[in-house]
């Protein structure tokens, strides 16, 4: 597994058009100046980061607006370029981190991500909210509720005519997907949940079974073989209030950063990651105390999908003390 995830990518998409509030834009910045590349670095001694800068992105005029869908057209140029970046990172042979921005970009992470293995993922959906409304279900009009409905093939005859969408074919079914830490859930997106029997451990079944039974049967149910592809989308307000304050929606009673540690040691000892997205801090919201703690959270978590090992490491070719 060492060999497998030592090679990371890391691009950052400053996108702040999927819901109304300024400020998530800067996180990847905030992300960076907290530590990310060096924290990363630091791992263990194989560790290979590049840092592929910021993604950018000009607004393609031929593209419509849709009704209930606010500033759609950002929502689709900016993830055309997403998309693009991540298949080259994961092509190039690395696991591809991205760093938001809010999470309407988890469309275009995840669909580049299928593009470049072209076999079947898993998706790992960290967040206190589904991200499963539709245009015509959402009652914000806000795309960071919407990125997992416009993922699954089973909702694409619930969508209207998507312009300038076309490169986005709904590739995932919704039985590769597991949510953690669901706890604010809108009626529709409840209602879909139960109809598809999607997975999902919420706060409830956490509390229930613990974090580590409930990876592991998450693991079991979607890739008996172990031999799928691993995507772990994580919206830092998946972690409780006041371990994430810094984010546009937080919710309290959440998961406890060891706890979402937890998860992704788990996800890194798979020997599967291939992308992961840290989304949703929102360096505008809160004090500086506040936005500290939830840059360094949103660290924590990337460096325990990377290997970093709360047990400690010993040194590297040396078996004894200096004397
Ligand atoms: N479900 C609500 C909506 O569709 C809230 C979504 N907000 C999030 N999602 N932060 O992660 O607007
Ligand atoms: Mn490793
Ligand atoms: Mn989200
Ligand atoms: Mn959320």
């Amino acid at each position: 597994n060492i060999v497998r995830d030592t090679k990371v990518g890391v691009l950052g998409v400053p996108f702040e058009n999927g819901q109304p509030k300024i400020g998530v834009g800067n996180g990847p910045r905030f992300i960076r100046d907290g530590g990310l590349i060096q924290s990363l670095k630091e791992i263990h001694a194989y560790m290979d980061v590049v840092d592929y800068g910021d993604v950018t992105y000009t607004i393609d005029p031929q593209i419509q607006n849709v009704p209930n869908m606010k500033e759609y057209v950002h929502m689709v140029s900016c993830s055309r370029e997403v998309t693009k970046r991540v298949t080259e990172i994961i092509k190039d042979g690395r696991v591809c981190l991205t760093v938001g921005g809010d999470h309407a970009i988890a469309v275009a992470t995840v669909d580049g991500h299928i593009q470049a293995v072209s076999h079947d993922i898993i998706l790992v959906w960290i967040d206190a909210h589904a991200d499963l409304n539709t245009s015509h279900t959402s009652d914000s009009g806000n795309t960071h509720g919407m990125p997992v409905a416009l993922l699954a093939k089973e909702l694409s005859d619930y969508w209207p005519y998507l312009p300038g969408m076309d490169w986005q074919n709904p590739v995932m079914s919704i039985k590769n997907l597991v949510y953690f830490g669901l706890r604010a859930v809108d009626s529709y997106e409840r209602l879909i949940i139960e109809k598809l029997g999607i997975l999902a451990f919420g706060m409830e079944e956490i509390e229930t079974y613990g974090i580590d039974a409930c990876i592991n049967m998450a693991f079991e149910k979607l890739d008996p073989d172990k031999q799928k592809s691993i995507h772990v989308s994580f919206d830092i307000d998946a972690l409780d209030a006041f371990e994430a304050p810094s984010t546009g929606t937080p919710v309290r009673g959440g998961l406890t950063l060891r706890e979402g540690v937890h998860i992704m040691e788990a996800v890194h000892r798979s020997g599967r990651l291939t992308a992961m997205d840290l989304v949703e801090v929102n360096p505008s919201i809160g004090s500086k105390k506040d936005v500290d703690i939830t840059v360094s959270a949103a660290i924590h978590v990337i460096k325990a999908a990377f290997g970093f090992n709360r047990k400690g490491l010993k040194p590297s070719n040396v078996s004894d003390l200096p004397k």
